[in-house]
């Protein structure tokens, strides 16, 4: 097993509005555990909340990321949030490959003092989002709560997966989407953590 290029991607994405490189390793637990790298993390979007929250899927997904994205800001941060989704979806999905030997469904509720976040994954091969955080202000810092939900969609548009996540209580905007990216980042380590099979979890036999 080739440990540099195991579970591993990068991706480039550039377009007239954004310009972005992302490099992804995904937690290769349990099996291989004394051989996944130390957790390294770096993001820079130029959107502080929005490299907050990325740095928390990272962080409780045990990902190594680094994404970096130069984006059109002087417009508005719409190009640069989504635009690093569609990226990032993209890298996991390159970086988890043939989905053999995994979990598949995680299921993960976290909170952050008074709000809580529910999320459910299927790692299914078909995109779908359901994300319900129901924010009171227009902005976190210079993210539009508008986009918290879109860049989740993007994401698991482009990750091919199907994920649900709900804020089920909360007063705070910032933890609200907090414990909402929190809650999606330990369903994903659970759905593609290893079963101890080597079987695509599917009755088709193939995700
Ligand atoms: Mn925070």
């Amino acid at each position: 097993m080739d440990t540099d290029t195991y579970r591993y991607a990068e991706v480039e994405r550039k377009t007239n509005e954004t310009s972005i490189s992302v490099s992804l390793r995904l937690p290769s637990y349990p099996t291989q555990s004394s051989e996944t790298p130390e957790q390294v993390i770096s993001i820079s979007t130029g959107i502080g909340f929005l490299d907050h929250m990325y740095h928390a899927l990272a962080k409780h997904s045990k990902w190594s990321l680094d994404l970096k994205c130069v984006g059109d800001l002087e417009i508005d941060d719409h190009h640069t949030a989504e635009d690093t989704a569609i990226a990032l979806g993209m890298a996991f999905k390159k970086a988890l490959g043939e989905p053999r030997g995994i979990k598949r469904f995680g299921t993960a509720y976290c909170p952050l003092d008074e709000s809580l976040s529910r999320a459910v994954v299927d790692i299914s091969g078909r995109p779908y989002a359901f994300i319900n955080i129901p924010f009171k202000r227009d902005m976190v810092g210079s993210l539009s709560t508008e986009m918290i939900p879109h860049v989740l969609s993007s994401f698991a548009t482009s990750a091919h997966i199907t994920i649900h996540v709900d804020n089920i209580r909360g007063e705070n905007d910032h933890h609200k989407a907090e414990s909402a990216f929190k809650a999606l980042a330990v369903a994903l380590r659970e759905a593609t953590s290893f079963t101890g099979d080597s079987d695509v979890p599917s009755t088709k036999g193939v995700l």
